[in-house]
């Protein structure tokens, strides 16, 4: 279809969707029976500032390859969309923000409509979008695109969400890696939530995407205005527009024809040939030509969208009306703002819908409903039926070898099994992909990135490796490198896990992404961590080092509150062990799992250490290994006597055991709980609970067989190098008494012996505290 045959069934489209949202908004508010907390404001104006670009943009821009960001706030024109192209239920339009309903913000998990990305927290959506298209060349570099073309990566992007920095963390990341196919759309109505924004930032955004190596596109005048600027005195109207502030163009904008002639006239009477331009117009002619900016005019943005024949990336700079076509507009506090019933009555009578026919498809537009069915069918996005791909699993080996060293630490041991991985040809080793923000060599990735090369599009050799001199990491890059090199941006790190985690389902091929940081520093990315969890996105995150075994370094790197969000923290599962065994068998649990379907799955994340432990001389049998990836096992059995356990986490088995030897002597049956995962342990407890408060039968949890023998008088001391809640809950699985030892406030330098003497859970402290809560006789034996 040409460009011209296209617009009247896009600017119908565009007023239907407008009409859905508004709708869909509105039932939400004010006519579903319910409860009131569903009744929050939010949408109506920000969705209607995107309708005319996202009309655009799926129904005739987009192609089934490309994958869309939208701005949190434009959901109701998603869901719109879907609607009309027969992928979302009016069902759950009406019960928008309901439960079960389509969601307030676009999401991957829980709406059943195709979003590529969820968004919600903003800038985050904004962002992950470079990343996926780092992502996707990585896919295709590596052979396994089948066939597939790589598509536009494009984020339809609020203003105020250029406020966020983590917005310019990725900008600066895209450019170092040269990237491609991204679109960012920058919806700019000039209003936040709060007010209208500062004059100018658009200099400034200009400035910065250009600065960045992006292509600059400005949506500023729609045709109508175009037309104006053309005729006599045009130019002088155009300088005004240049002129106004935001403040008063919105306030205009909200009040207008009458005021808009008023204001003009005042500024621009009797001037000649604008004069009577102005004049020309009626108060409604005059409103339109007014509020005709670039980003709701869908001649000028689709002309601007399909004018783009490179795959450099490029920035969308659009001029909007915040609330455009809704008696809400411009008024700058219409973030909140919802229509009343005869604002939404007059609204459905400008649309020629009749009542009862809101949700109707096809009603009140003036192109005859075959004609719209056939445009809706050939609409090129809609031409692919299942947008979301699936990769095969990768093949596992049995087992993966266990580092041999006497003495290790669980961050040697997790350098050692990964170079045995990247010696091999593997499955496994191929789809392995790693990534750190600046810190892959103190994090032990080095002989793996030694092994499998640094990921660029442009192959770049290692010039100290080519003058010979001496170094132990060779940092080349090249097109079939597994590892990404990013600068030392936490969040980057997160969105990047997060693209990679979703490739399988973006880009039809799995990965098997490991990112490594240093543990205090998941709090820095926190919420992009999050962001990724709760799009199910698959990674192992490996943190290290961590605690205050960190001790010569600080407090301002050791890290405390780590193994609480581990717990807390949906769709990630977390392990802290202690001994290289174990980690060798959680890291092949954890290959597994990021691949499991559905709720089975998740992602994994490891809390190890710098801390070398003198590694127990065994060999795991099935049930031991079982055990360990359940969260824990009895190191030391409890026996009937048993009055003292003392239940670790992580290396500070070191000094559960040495008190434990210690106390022998004067103490019988001390036991000795090693936990690997106080997550796993906790999270299996409360399902079974859960099931047990709805009369559902629950086996015992893992961690109710590990308590039932230990005798209801003896006391239970937790032992962390992290924040003592970790633990202190396993007093509630059978009722024992619980002193919880760990860390609660910040830091010194020191020796780890200084350290923990310091934070209460060395040797001598627990014997301290053992004396103390389970009487008996004194402790002959002392640490030191
Ligand atoms: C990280 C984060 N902080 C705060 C919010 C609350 N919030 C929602 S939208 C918004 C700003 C909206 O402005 P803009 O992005 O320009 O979109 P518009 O409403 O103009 O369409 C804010 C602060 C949020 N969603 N995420
Ligand atoms: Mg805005």
């Amino acid at each position: 279809m040409s460009f011209d045959d296209r617009l009247p069934f896009l600017s119908a489209l565009e007023r239907k969707v407008l009409w859905l949202a508004s709708w869909t908004i509105h039932h939400a508010n004010h006519l579903r029976q319910g409860d009131d907390s569903l009744k929050v404001g939010g949408h109506q104006a920000s969705s209607a500032s995107l309708a005319a670009i996202m009309t655009a943009l799926y129904f005739a821009v987009l192609k089934p390859e490309d994958r869309v960001a939208v701005k949190p706030h434009a959901s109701p024109i998603f869901h719109a969309i879907q609607y009309l192209l027969g992928k979302q239920t009016r069902e759950k339009l009406e019960n928008f923000r309901g439960y079960g309903g389509a969601q307030s913000y676009p999401s991957r998990t829980k709406d059943s409509d195709d979003v590529d990305f969820s968004t919600g927290s903003v800038g985050l959506g904004v962002a992950i979008t470079s990343f996926a298209s780092m992502v996707q060349d990585y896919v295709h570099a590596h052979g396994w695109a089948n066939g597939r073309p790589k598509g536009r990566m494009i984020a339809l992007v609020g203003d105020a969400e250029l406020d966020e920095g983590n917005i310019y963390e990725a900008l600066l990341e895209g450019w170092k890696f040269g990237l491609k196919n991204t679109w960012w759309i920058i919806d700019y109505n000039r209003q936040s939530l709060d007010a209208v924004v500062r004059e100018d930032l658009h200099t400034r955004f200009e400035q910065l995407f250009t600065a960045m190596g992006w292509d600059l596109v400005v949506l500023k005048y729609g045709k109508l205005q175009q037309a104006a600027f053309a005729e006599p005195g045009g130019e002088r109207l155009k300088q005004w527009i240049d002129a106004a502030p935001n403040q008063l163009y919105s306030a205009l904008i909200f009040q207008g024809g009458a005021a808009w002639r008023k204001r003009l006239l005042d500024d621009l009477g009797d001037q000649g040939d604008v004069s009577r331009l102005i004049e020309r117009r009626n108060d409604a002619q005059l409103s339109a030509l007014m509020c005709n900016l670039g980003g709701h005019d869908i001649a000028s943005i689709l002309e601007a969208f399909e004018a783009i024949d490179h795959d450099r990336p490029v920035c969308f700079l659009c001029y909007t009306v915040k609330g455009f076509g809704l008696p809400l507009a411009g008024h700058k506090d219409n973030h909140a703002g919802l229509m009343n019933e005869a604002q939404m009555t007059g609204l459905r009578e400008a649309m020629n819908i009749r009542e009862g026919a809101e949700w109707e498809l096809f009603e009140g537009l003036d192109i005859p409903q075959d004609k719209l069915e056939a445009f809706l069918a050939a609409v090129p996005f809609a031409q692919q039926s299942n947008r979301r791909l699936t990769a095969p699993l990768i093949d596992l080996p049995e087992a993966l070898a266990i580092p041999q060293q006497k003495t290790v630490s669980t961050q040697t041991a997790f350098g050692n099994i990964l170079n045995d991985i990247g010696r091999e040809q593997s499955d496994l080793a191929r789809h392995i992909v790693t990534t750190s923000p600046d810190v892959t060599v103190s994090t032990n990735l080095g002989a793996w990135v030694n092994r499998r090369g640094i990921f660029g599009r442009d192959a770049m050799p290692d010039l100290f490796r080519e003058q010979h001199i001496a170094s132990a990491q060779r940092w080349e890059f090249s097109a079939a490198g597994q590892h990404f090199e990013l600068g030392i941006a936490e969040m980057n790190l997160f969105l990047l896990l997060a693209a990679m985690g979703l490739s399988h389902s973006l880009f039809g091929a799995r990965l098997i992404p490991i990112g490594t940081l240093y543990d205090p520093f998941i709090a820095r990315g926190l919420d992009a961590l999050n962001y990724a969890c709760y799009q199910d996105a698959r990674f192992i995150l490996v943190a290290t080092p961590s605690g205050v075994a960190l001790a010569p370094e600080g407090g301002a790197h050791q890290s405390i509150g780590s193994p609480l969000i581990g717990m807390a923290q949906p769709g990630l599962t977390s392990y802290e062990p202690a001994y290289a065994d174990e980690l060798s068998l959680i890291l092949r649990w954890a290959f597994e799992h990021i691949q499991q379907e559905g709720e089975e799955g998740g992602s994994v994340y490891l809390r190890l250490s710098t801390r070398a432990l003198d590694q127990l001389q065994r060999t795991i049998n099935p049930e031991l290994a079982r055990e360990i990836i359940a969260g824990g096992y009895w190191l030391s059995p409890p026996g009937p006597s048993t009055r003292v356990v003392l239940a670790y986490q992580g290396t500070v088995s070191a000094e559960a055991i040495t008190a434990a030897g210690l106390m022998a002597e004067d103490r019988q049956g001390v036991g000795v709980l090693a936990i690997t995962s106080a997550d796993r342990l906790y999270s299996e407890w409360r399902r079974g609970q859960h099931h047990r408060h709805d009369g559902r039968l629950a086996h015992p949890a893992h961690v109710e067989k590990l308590l039932a023998p230990v005798p209801r008088d003896a006391v239970i001391v937790t032992i962390i190098d992290g924040h003592p809640a970790t633990l202190s809950w396993l007093g509630g699985v059978a009722g024992h008494r619980v002193h919880s030892l760990g860390v609660d406030h910040f830091g010194q330098t020191g020796t780890i012996a200084d350290l923990y003497r310091h934070f209460g859970f060395d040797a001598e402290s627990i014997m301290r505290v053992v004396e103390a809560s389970a009487p008996g006789r004194p402790i002959r034996f002392r640490a030191g």
